[in-house]
């Protein structure tokens, strides 16, 4: 039915809005960046409730970037690039402590970015997976290894928790809606170089301005 077919979402369309993120000359568009994040949390929402505190702050960071795109200054913001270019030179990111830019662009991508590392680190692991392997142990493996290192003890013990209850690793590939497994996997290989280049570009701006543990 059509209604179905609506709800019906396809990994390889999300993980495509990510190849569109790079422009000719490396710049990293801001649009895209954040479609591929809908993408994503749509996926989420579709694995159950118990990702709902994820997703909501994914949300939430979602939409202020949407906000500062749609915005009066939209212009600035078309680029990951240029977007760290006109905050810093106009000071609006808190660089040391919270003041009065708690929701600068740059802070609020920095988290989006680094759940992008953990999301490299999991795509990575489901493609080199085997029948038993456990979604569960995958995915915490990838977190512990990368947002995990930024979170409250609190914040990592909910993650365990709700990581527990993720489908077994064929109702995942189902979900994703790409094919049979060896189909999956042929997707990922070609998804994760563009997922890693993106990263590692935004990882080297981010560096280069020093702006890697704003607060
Ligand atoms: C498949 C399972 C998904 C698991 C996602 C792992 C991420 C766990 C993160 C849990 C923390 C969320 C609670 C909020 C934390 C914030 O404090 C933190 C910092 O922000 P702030 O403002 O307090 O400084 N926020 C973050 O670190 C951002 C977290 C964003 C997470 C976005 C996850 C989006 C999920 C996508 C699911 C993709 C699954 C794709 C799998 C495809 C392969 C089938």
């Amino acid at each position: 039915s059509v209604a179905s077919d609506d709800q019906k979402f396809c990994l390889t369309e999300v993980l495509d809005t990510f190849k569109l993120c790079l422009s000719e000359n490396k710049e990293v568009y801001l649009e895209h960046y954040v479609a591929g994040w809908r993408g994503l949390v749509k996926f989420l929402n579709s694995l159950g409730s118990v990702f709902g505190f994820i997703s909501k702050d994914a949300v939430n960071k979602i939409q202020v970037l949407v906000n500062y795109l749609n915005g009066e200054n939209g212009s600035q913001y078309v680029t990951v690039q240029s977007m760290v270019k006109y905050e810093l030179d106009n000071e609006l990111v808190d660089l040391t402590k919270r003041g009065s830019h708690p929701e600068s662009g740059c802070r609020t991508l920095l988290r989006l970015h680094r759940a992008l590392r953990w999301l490299e680190l999991f795509l990575e692991r489901l493609r080199t997976s085997t029948e038993d392997s456990k979604t569960s142990v995958m995915c915490a493996e990838s977190y512990n290894e990368s947002l995990a290192l930024y979170h409250p003890w609190v914040v990592r013990k909910a993650a365990g928790m709700a990581f527990c209850v993720l489908p077994g690793r064929p109702a995942f590939f189902e979900v994703m809606n790409v094919g049979p497994p060896e189909q999956v996997v042929a997707m990922l290989g070609e998804a994760l170089p563009l997922i890693s280049e993106v990263y590692q570009i935004t990882e080297e701006l981010y560096a280069q301005h020093l702006l890697l543990d704003l607060p």
